[in-house]
Order: C-alpha cells, then structure tokens, then sequence
C-alpha cells in the first residue's frame, strides 16, 4: 500500500505531505504519520520549521468516520495535535480545498495557517451528532471569539477563506501553487524568527455575561431534539472558564458521552446514506446514462412551476407547457414572485434570477418538446388524462428521451403501457414545493431500462435533490407508509385522542409538524379529495370515520379558509377549536366508541410503528431495494427527525422484538385487519436482528 504521510526535505523546511484519498481523513495510519513526520522535523538539526499540506482534492476532511463505532486507536488525534503545537520548530498549515473537523483541528494546533481563496474550513462534527474531538472546541474560541466559535461550532458551517482571515483563523490567503507559497511562507517565518503563536496559549474572550444563555435561548428552534448543539456550547463555554489541558479533559469525555450516544449513530447512518442512496444495487457505479441538457415539464401549477425551478436553478433548459395562455401565465407570474422573493431575502442576485427565468420558456405546443431529453408531466391527477398525455409525448418526443409522470399515486406500469417505449417511462415524483422539498422518488416501472432509471437518479442529484428508487405501488414509499400513520391517527381520535394531542406528541417525537396541523397549512381538501377517489378502497371502519368529511364539509379547508381542525387568527397563529372537539366527541358516540385516555406513549407506538411495519413490508416486495432507501425518503420528503435516523433505524434502535409485542398488543386492539407484523420483521425480531444488523 503507498504510504498515506510522506516526509521529504526541500532546503531547511520538512514537509508532512498527506495523501490519503479520497478525502485524506484521519484514518489510523495518517495520525501516526503526522506524528512520525513531526517528531522526524524536530529530530532533524538541519529543519527550521514544517509544513503540513495534502495531496489530492482536499485538505483533511476530518476523522475517519468509518473508524467511529470501533475502539479508538492510538495515536489518539488529540495528542498528535499536541505534539504539532509543542513543536518548538515552527509547523505551518497550508490549507486548500476544505480542512474540516479533526482536518481543521490539525490546522488550529499548528503556529501558522495559509490557505488559497478557493478553500474553506469548518467544524462539522455538530452534524454527525458530536462536537470536535480533538481541541475544536477549546482552540477555535482562543484564536476567533467566542461568539463566532459557538457559531462555527454549533452550525457546522463551512467559512470562506477571506472570511476565516478576518476572523483569526487564517493568517494569510495565498494565490498561485500552494507547495511553493507555504515553503515561501515558512522560510519567511524563519528568517524573522516570528514568535510561535500557540492557540492553547491564548485567552478565549466572551463576548458578553448572558452570552451563552442568549446564543442557547436564540437558536432554540434550530436545536430542537438535538444533544450535540448543546453539548457544543457547554464545551466551549468551558474554553472561557477552565485552563486549556483541564478543557481538553472535559471536551474529551464530553465527544465520548456523544459518540455512544443513539444520536450520533442515527446521524452518521444518515452521513453515510445520504451518499449510498444514489447508488443502485446491482448496477455499476459508472453505468453509461445519458445525457440531460433540456427540459420539458407538462403543467404550469405550483408542481411543474416548482419542477421547472428545479432545472433552471441548475441551468438546464426547461420548456414549459400547458393547455391554456392564462395557465401558462399564472405559473410564470408564480414563478417570477418565488424568485423575486429570493431575490428580496439577499439569497440570489437579480442577474442570476433573470438568467434563471430565460431558462424557462412557455410554451402551448406540444411539438415544441420534440427535442427535449427529458420530459415530465405535472397535469391532474387522472389515469385517463396521464394515458392521453404520454400517447401524445409518444408519438412527438425523439427516442431516447426519458419520459417521466410526476404522479404521487398512480400506477406507472398503466402509464408506460400507453406508449410504444415503456423501457423510458418512469415516475419522477417530487414534492411539494417542488423547488423547496429535497426528496424526489424516482420510480421504476416493471419495464423501465437501467439506464432510464439511472438517468434520472444522476439528473436528480445533480438539480440538488435526494433522488431514491423506488418500485410501483399505491403511495410508493413515502405515502403509502404515510397512510398507515393517518389512519391510526384517525382512529385514536375517535378513540379518545384529540388533535392538538397527537399534534403535540409528534411534534415533541421531532417531527417539524403534527399531522393536524400540516393538514391545515397543506389545505384539508386535498386529502378530502384523496379519501373520496379511494372510499372504496377503504374498510367499513375507515369509511366510517368521516371527521375529515364533516370538517370539509363545513367550508374549513386549513389555514387558507381560517380554520380546519384549528382556528387562525389574521398571522395563522393556530388555537385549538372546542368545536372540533365536540364534533370529535359526538362522532366517536355516533360510532358507538367509548372514548378513553390515550397516553402519548401510544400515540407514538401507533403512528409510528404503523409505518415501520409498512416499510418492512414494503422492503419485503422489494419496492424499496434496501432499509436506506426507506429512511432517506422520510428524512428528505417527511421531516423525519435526522438525530433518529429514519424509521428503519429507530425501530432498530428500539429493538425489533419490542416493536413486534406492541404490534400483536395492537393486533388485540384494533384488529388484524390493521395490525398483523410483516413476515420479514416477524422473522428479524424473533432472530434477535434489525433492518440492518441482519
Ligand atoms: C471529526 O473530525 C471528529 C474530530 O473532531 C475528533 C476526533 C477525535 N471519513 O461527500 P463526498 C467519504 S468528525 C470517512 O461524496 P464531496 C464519503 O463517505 C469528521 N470517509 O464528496 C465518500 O465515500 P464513498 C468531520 C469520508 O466532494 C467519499 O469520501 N468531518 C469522510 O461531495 C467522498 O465524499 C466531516 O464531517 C470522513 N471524514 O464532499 C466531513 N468524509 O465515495 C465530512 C468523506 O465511498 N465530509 N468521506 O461514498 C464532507 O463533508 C464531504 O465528504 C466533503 C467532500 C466536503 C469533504
């Protein structure tokens, strides 16, 4: 194996040269080379100082993440941090790409940092669920503020590398060949024997006395359900209090505490999903795809408006088409108002709104799709006018263009069958707003080619996207799961549950939102209309359980007509109505259900075990090709909390023996007809096993 850390000697400066890719983590082997390389500069009579710099893409990414969950190896990244800023010779970082986490703790133990102005550094453990391990937190408050270290920390943000200057970080932005700067750089240190500033040796300022109180109370919001944030502001709160070595005790069993916590798991699942989920099992990596450089999206409403945002964020040339003039200026008007917004909030500059917008051209003729690589159609929801529609893209699109129906429900086998080249037809279903919700299903029809779905997974990551693949089935992942949590929801209020109940428990759980409320900020006709074109679908019981009708019924559609199973006032403030309990309340007498005290222990087990049931069954089919798939849509499309992981491995986490007993108690409750364990969890939780530890 080449080495990961070579030494090498140009005039009197050592060079520790990293070479570890992809992105030159931390693994085992370059700790120890860092460590070797440092201690052979300081052993060398003829080095005046060294420089750490990296081959490849990237400065150091961080730790090995792949190392976390297995018993840590010496060198331990700490201590080969301190051995770089006890180094009496001068060590110089010199930084290009991005120098992340344990990358930027390396950097911050060094005397000196020089970097080139495309890099950026950052702290981004927050997001795995730790905080920096290796002196982040007790280092970056000496050199950058307080303030701004909690920022950096508790965000994870990467910063620019003319913004990481004025903040203290950087001592110097360098142009031209990086090699050549830092030896430059470093004899320059040498020749005017600049004193070595050591990070550790500084005092870490605060800002104000209520600081940490007032940066806690101020992002509340944003830390919601998350251990780590909080975690960050107390070490680095701990940076101001405690002499450094006594802070690095405390930073240490602190990341320890974290990194066995069920949190950082479930987020550094998600860390390594979030990049498998593009890959397709059983296909090549570098599968020939072909190439997307138009557009063409049926529908001008807020999906195909959205859905053409998408590509023209992307610079892909998107025609836009509908039946009518005044559909096709409605949505561009829409369009134009989202940009503006953008615009106004200081997040897009005027010119890239306008180039966005030329990317969009409106058309009313189908013959103007002719040449487009890529076509996807956002009309009703409506088997007949989706057959009608691909007949026509049939005989007018070029062949080799991948066909798509942005349908949330309906079959795509049925759809393709109305072509004569079902091999390019899938779903491409993405989620309202279009422009704004990262997850797109991309779903493969009985006969659609490899090559079309592989397409469209490639297109979807790079509009920005979390594509997954997913097979044909009523929902697909995503609602079909969804549907089991409505309907138990459903049933526990005419079991004694009320709305903002459930609201408050699934919110508490993580959710960003409660099932009620969403319903009302989504508009409650939009299910109504979904219950009513599959009533007959449904069983007795579910057929009976009319609240959403009645609720309709009486004009309340959510937030846009003031009221659904809320009350509005004029900012949307939502408060619960006495009349929709007492709707509630005679409904469940109508329905001859005694109603009784739910505790908010099962109205978590029943939403939420409902759809882990559901997604094993649906792994089981194979609509979903692996445990992943399933989390990341709900992660991506739902709101899924990301310290949980996704529903696969929550159930995991709370073991899948003890989901199974609750699943046959409910079986008792309810019924079998909603309530009977999937065969594959059945058989996991009897084995003693999970989703992913199978
Ligand atoms: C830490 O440092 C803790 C310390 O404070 C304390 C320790 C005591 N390790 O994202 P990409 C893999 S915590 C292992 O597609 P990009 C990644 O899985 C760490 N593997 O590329 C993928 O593999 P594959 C703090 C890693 O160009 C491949 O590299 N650091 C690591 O879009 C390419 O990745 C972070 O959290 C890693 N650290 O983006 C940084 N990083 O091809 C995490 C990446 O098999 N990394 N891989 O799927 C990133 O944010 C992005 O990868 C980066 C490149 C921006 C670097």
């Amino acid at each position: 194996m080449a080495e990961v850390v070579g030494f090498s000697k140009e005039g009197r400066i050592g060079l520790i040269t990293i070479n570890n890719p992809p992105v030159n983590a931390l693994s085992r082997a370059v700790r120890a080379g860092i460590r070797a390389g440092t201690e052979k500069g300081n052993a060398d009579r003829d080095i005046a100082a060294l420089v750490i710099l990296c081959e490849g893409r990237t400065f150091i990414a961080g730790a090995d993440i792949r190392e976390f969950g297995r018993p840590p190896m010496a060198p331990h990244l700490p201590d080969v941090c301190q051995l770089i800023e006890d180094s009496p010779r001068p060590v110089i970082a010199a930084i290009h790409g991005t120098a992340l986490g344990g990358g930027l703790e390396i950097a911050l133990s060094c005397h000196f940092r020089i970097a080139l102005p495309t890099a950026k550094v950052g702290l981004p453990e927050v997001k795995l669920g730790l905080l920096p391990g290796a002196g982040g937190t007790q280092r970056l408050p000496r050199l950058a503020g307080t303030r701004a270290a909690l920022e950096m920390i508790t965000s994870g943000a990467p910063v620019a590398a003319a913004k990481a200057k004025d903040m203290g970080i950087l001592d110097e932005i360098v142009e031209g060949d990086l090699k050549a700067a830092a030896l430059e750089y470093a004899n320059t240190v040498v020749d005017r024997k600049l004193p070595l500033r050591r990070a550790s040796q500084l005092k870490a300022a605060v800002e104000s006395p209520t600081l940490f109180e007032d940066f806690a109370k101020a992002n509340a919001r944003r830390f919601r359900g998350f251990l780590a944030p909080l975690k960050c502001i107390e070490a680095v709160k701990i940076a101001t209090e405690l002499p450094f070595p006594e802070g690095m005790k405390k930073e240490r069993e602190i990341f320890i505490e974290l990194h066995d916590s069920d949190q950082s798991k479930a987020q550094r699942h998600v860390f390594f999903a979030e990049r498998e989920v593009v890959r397709i099992p059983g296909l090549p990596d570098d599968l020939p795809t072909r190439d997307i450089r138009s557009v063409g999206v049926l529908g001008a409403g807020t999906m195909g408006g959205g859905i053409a945002m998408c590509f023209a964020n992307a610079g892909i040339p998107v025609t836009l088409l509908d039946m009518k003039q005044e559909f096709l200026d409605k949505g561009l008007a829409i369009i134009k108002k989202n940009y503006a917004n953008t615009v106004a909030k200081g997040r897009l500059a005027q010119e890239a709104m306008d180039k966005r917008m030329s990317l969009i051209r409106p058309t009313l003729a189908y013959e103007d799709l002719k040449d487009a690589d890529l076509v996807i159609e956002a009309v009703f929801e409506d088997m007949t006018v989706k057959k009608e529609v691909f007949g026509k893209l049939d005989s007018i699109c070029k062949p080799g263009a991948v066909l798509a129906s942005n349908t949330s429900y309906l079959n795509i086998d049925e759809i393709a069958a109305a072509t004569g080249r079902p091999q390019d037809v899938m779903g491409m279903h993405f989620f309202s707003p279009a422009n704004v919700m990262r997850l797109l299903e991309n779903v493969r029809g009985a006969k659609t080619s490899p090559e079309v779905y592989a397409t469209a997974m490639k297109v979807g990551k790079k509009i920005g996207k979390a594509p997954v693949l997913v097979g044909v089935c009523d929902g697909f992942v995503g609602n079909r799961m969804l549907a089991k949590r409505t309907r138990e929801c459903g049933f526990m209020l005419e079991e004694g549950a009320l709305p903002w109940q459930i609201d408050r428990v699934i919110y508490g759980f993580g959710f960003p939102m409660g099932p009620y409320a969403m319903g009302d900020m989504a508009g409650l006709d939009v299910g109504w209309r979904n219950r009513k074109a599959k009533f007959d679908t449904l069983t007795p019981r579910e057929q009976k359980n009319n609240i959403l009708d009645k609720i309709c019924e009486m004009g309340r559609y959510g937030q846009k007509t003031g009221a659904g199973f809320y009350k509005y006032d004029e900012k949307r403030n939502a408060t619960p109505d006495p009349m929709i309990e007492e709707l509630i309340i005679s409904h469940s007498k109508e329905a001859g259900i005694a109603r009784r005290a739910i505790s908010d222990q099962e109205i978590i087990e029943r939403a939420i075990y409902s759809m882990i049931n559901e997604g094993a069954k649906i792994l089981e089919e194979g609509i979903a090709a692996r445990s992943l798939d399933i989390d990341a849509v709900w992660l991506y499309g739902y709101g899924f909390p990301v310290y949980l992981g996704g529903p696969m491995f929550y159930a995991d986490t709370v073991g899948l023996k003890k989901i199974y007993d609750a699943i046959l108690r409910y079986r008792d409750l309810v019924g079998a007809e909603y309530w009977t364990p999937a065969p594959l969890l059945e058989k996991l939780a009897k084995e003693g096993k999970g989703f992913y530890a199978r």
